[in-house]
Formats: C-alpha cells, sequence, structure tokens
C-alpha cells in the first residue's frame, strides 16, 4: 500500500506492508510543504501537493492501494462543475481574526460545543467558512485537503469522518453535519458533502492504473492514534508530537461536561467510532520556527544534546499562549513572554531551545492533568508517538513533568495506522483497533522513559501565572 501523509511542514509518500506478525513503512518521497504567502494570504500549494503525490504513488512500484491523510481543518471549494474555487488557505492565516466572537454572538459557545464538542481553536473551519463572506455563494461542494486529493484521484466527493469531525460543523452525538448550525452561522449546508467511514473504498485511480482508493482515518492525528501501541486493559494517554502536540485520551464516547469545556478540551472522531478527547498544545512548530529565524534547521540534532546539557527550567513559558501561533520571529516572543511572568530569556540558542522543550513538557503536564480531572480516568502511562519520539530530551522532561513513564514511537505513527486501515478495508484479518495495536507492539521500536524526579516542575508552572 501507499501511505500519503501530508503534514504542516512536509509530504510524504510511504509504502507499506501488513499481515501476520508483519508491519512496515518505508519512505518513498519526501517534498517540502511550508505555506506560500502571496498577496495579503498564506496559502498551501495545493497542485504541488498533488503533484508530488501522484509522482511518489508512481515511484512506490506494485501496489494494492493507497490512502491519503493530512492536517484537519483546510479545504478547497468546488463550484457546480467540480473546479477548484481559489486556493486553500493556510490555517495560520490571520483571516479569521475577530470571527469567533462574531459566530458567538449567533451561537453560544456552550451550544456550539454541546453539538460539535470542538475546542476553540481560531481557525476551526466553521470560522474560515464564515470569513469567507460572500465567496460561498459561488461554491458548490466543500471538500478537507485529503478528500479533495480523493476526489481529483476518483471522482468520488464525499467527507471522511475523522476529519469531518475537526470542522466544527459535525454534530458529534448524532454523527451527522450539524446542518442546522451551518445555516444560522450563514454557512449553506449544501456545502456539506456526504459522509463516509474511514475504511471505505473511494473509488479507483484512472491516472494510476485503476489503483483503489481507500479512505483512512484521514485526519493524521486520527490515523497516528490507531497505531498508539497500547496494550489491553492499560491507563494510556496518548501525545501525538508533530508540529502539534495533541495531548489526550481515547474515549468511547464524547465528554461534553462544563469541566471540558472550560479546559478547552476538543471531541474529534476517531476510528471505529471512538472519540480523540484532546487539546492541541502548540507543539514543535515553536522549534522549528526558532531554527528558520536562526537559519539553521540543519542544527536540530547538536542543539538537542546541547540543550539537554543546560540548567532544566531555566525559563518557561506559555506555549500555548496565541502569539506563538503564526509563523514568525519566535525568540523575541519567547523573550517577550518571559518578561511579561517576569524571567530572562537565557542567552545562548541551547538555552533558548531547552525553553521551548521546557515548555512544551510543561504544557504537556497541564493537558495530560486536565484530560484524567475532567475525564475523571487516571493516567498510568503516555504513549508518545510522531516525529517527536525521536527528540529524546522531549520524551524524558515530558516523562519528568508529567510523573508517569512515556513510551516512545513508534515515529512514523500516521503512516502506520493509515496502513493498518487499508489493509483491513483490503481484507487484512485486523478486526479491531486492539488487533491493530498488538500489530504495532509485535513489530515497531518503542523506548521507555521513566520520570526522574530531579526537577520542580509544579513551582515551573506556578512562574507562568505570576
Ligand atoms: C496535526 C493537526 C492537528 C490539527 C492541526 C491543524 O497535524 O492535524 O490535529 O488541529 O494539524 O489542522
Amino acid at each position: 500500500m501507499a501511505a500519503v501523509d501530508l503534514g504542516a511542514s512536509s509530504g510524504r509518500v510511504m509504502a507499506g506492508t501488513a499481515g501476520p506478525s508483519q508491519l512496515t513503512v518505508e519512505e518513498v518521497r519526501r517534498f517540502p510543504n511550508s505555506g506560500v504567502r502571496a498577496g495579503p494570504a498564506l496559502y498551501w500549494d495545493i497542485l504541488g501537493l498533488y503533484r508530488e503525490t501522484l509522482a511518489g504513488i508512481r515511484e512506490a512500484g506494485r501496489l494494492d492501494g493507497v490512502g491519503i491523510d493530512s492536517w484537519a481543518v483546510d479545504y478547497g471549494l468546488l463550484d457546480d462543475r467540480g473546479a477548484l474555487l481559489g486556493n486553500p488557505v493556510h490555517y495560520r492565516d490571520s483571516r479569521t481574526e475577530g470571527v469567533p466572537s462574531r459566530v458567538a454572538s449567533k451561537v453560544a459557545a456552550r451550544e456550539l460545543y454541546d453539538v460539535t464538542g470542538l475546542q476553540q481553536l481560531p481557525f476551526n473551519t466553521l470560522y474560515q467558512l464564515v470569513s469567507e463572506g460572500a465567496r460561498l455563494e459561488a461554491a458548490s461542494t466543500l471538500l478537507l485537503i485529503p478528500d479533495l486529493l480523493n476526489y481529483w484521484l476518483t471522482g468520488s466527493i464525499g467527507a471522511e469522518r475523522t476529519n469531518a469531525s475537526t470542522t466544527q460543523l459535525y454534530d458529534v452525538r448524532a454523527r451527522t453535519w450539524a446542518a442546522s448550525l451551518a445555516s444560522r452561522v450563514g454557512i449553506p449546508p449544501r456545502l456539506l458533502p456526504p459522509l463516509r467511514d474511514p475504511g471505505t473504498v473511494v473509488g479507483t485511480a484512472a491516472e494510476l492504473s485503476g489503483l483503489p482508493v481507500v479512505a483512512v482515518g484521514s485526519h493524521d492525528t486520527a490515523s497516528a492514534v490507531v497505531a498508539v501501541p497500547a496494550a489491553p486493559g492499560t491507563n494510556f494517554a496518548y501525545i501525538s508530537s508533530g508540529t502539534w502536540s495533541l495531548a489526550g485520551l481515547e474515549l468511547p464516547a464524547p465528554e461534553l461536561s462544563d469541566a471540558a469545556l472550560a479546559a478547552n478540551f476538543t471531541n474529534e472522531g476517531g476510528v471505529d467510532g471512538t472519540i480523540r478527547f484532546l487539546r492541541n498544545v502548540m507543539g514543535l512548530w515553536v522549534l522549528s520556527e526558532t531554527l528558520r529565524t536562526w537559519s539553521c534547521p540543519e542544527d536540530l540534532p547538536a542543539l538537542l544534546t546541547a540543550a539537554a546539557a543546560s540548567p532544566a527550567l531555566a525559563a518557561v513559558v506559555d506555549i500555548d499562549d496565541p502569539a506563538f501561533l503564526p509563523p514568525g520571529d519566535m525568540p523575541s516572543r519567547l523573550s517577550a513572554a518571559c518578561r511579561t511572568t517576569g524571567q530572562r530569556l537565557p542567552s545562548g540558542r541551547a538555552a533558548v531551545v531547552r525553553c521551548i522543550v521546557d515548555s512544551l513538557a510543561l504544557a504537556h503536564r497541564r493537558a495530560i492533568r486536565a484530560a484524567a480531572r475532567v475525564s475523571g480516568r487516571p493516567v498510568d502511562v503516555i504513549h508518545l508517538v510522531g516525529g517527536g519520539a525521536r527528540n529524546e530530551l522531549l520524551c524524558q522532561s515530558t516523562a519528568d513533568a508529567c510523573g508517569v513513564p512515556v513510551l516512545a514511537g513508534p515515529v512514523e505513527a500516521a503512516a502506520l495506522g493509515n496502513v493498518l486501515v487499508q489493509a483491513r478495508a483490503l481484507g487484512e484479518d485486523l478486526p479491531d483497533l486492539a488487533a491493530m495495536r498488538a500489530l504495532v507492539r509485535e513489530t515497531q521500536e518503542i523506548r521507555r522513559y521513566e520520570p526522574s524526579g530531579t526537577a520542580d516542575w509544579a513551582a515551573a508552572e506556578a512562574r507562568l501565572h505570576r
């Protein structure tokens, strides 16, 4: 199978196999995917992504299927002939400034949460669509990024459920589009295409000699959570660590209490009807933007080694502050955040990297503790999956900050989850998530980090409230 995994900094086409005691993924093609600033807006280069995706699939050799997952919330609009209307806009664009409060005057935050279960993020699809204004009149269909690429491959129009659940236009309990809510905020329900479950064969790709295209858990985080190697019966939390840290729990049903709303937890749909009860923590984005500001992205391994030798918790910031959301000069923003809490950003690049990693681990602590408190479920172990599982300092700091062991890996969780759901759709005997996770445990490298208890994380947390 080909697993296409499009992230906010790079896209990859992986070749994967799954069978009894066998699960592999291997990178075939990787391509950069930074946003493109043009005029007043920040866009995705969607046609470039499609071209690279096709090239990668062709390079992968003989295949039984292909599945696409990507970041969530962003979309393309089609006209009534099926042609793309305008270029998809990047969720870090500023066009939704002021929109959430306008929407709140029509639908109260409590009601919005009651229907959709979604956390408040300025870039939720609902807010992006409202910011389009009259342009929506020309549109007949909305397709999220993986659905758009699937449409170009197969001609079939639909909305895969795990990603649809991130739009703030999906009724999390009824498992349908929230059509009347959409109307009330001025979004025509005709835009919302038929829903499809992950594991559905969408069609075949004429351009790829009739290759079957499978709707996987098309939200990358949903695919990553499939590959969390949790053993049956453990009280586990997960952190899918990459550009974002998606930190939370897998629940059988949405948690829509006042406490969940106040803690800004989301109830996104997972594969097989599960709920991903999690919070978006700002993630390694702040680190990668910092390295971009310094023009030294290739220095990351050396800087992390040096950071590990710098004193822990010398300075910490609230990494979830919206100031860190847009692209830009992160070191200056870190300095400013330190000043407002009576701290100084230590000098030297290694110390700045240490401040970012410590602050991220501290945010993991807040999110995991809040998830446990709000859901009433204990957390005895954290599975940290995705690219961040390679970052030893982050894994150890997260274990220290949270006070529970961290099991790190697999790094390629999203691609593995993509392959597992495809394999089942194509006839492999993987009846449920437990069987998929057993296969991940059996075949993938996982490292254990014990909490060391040497630093005072509670005191560091208190510094943020000064
Ligand atoms: C991670 C992710 C998050 C989503 C963010 C924006 O890649 O998909 O789950 O909140 O990107 O789409």
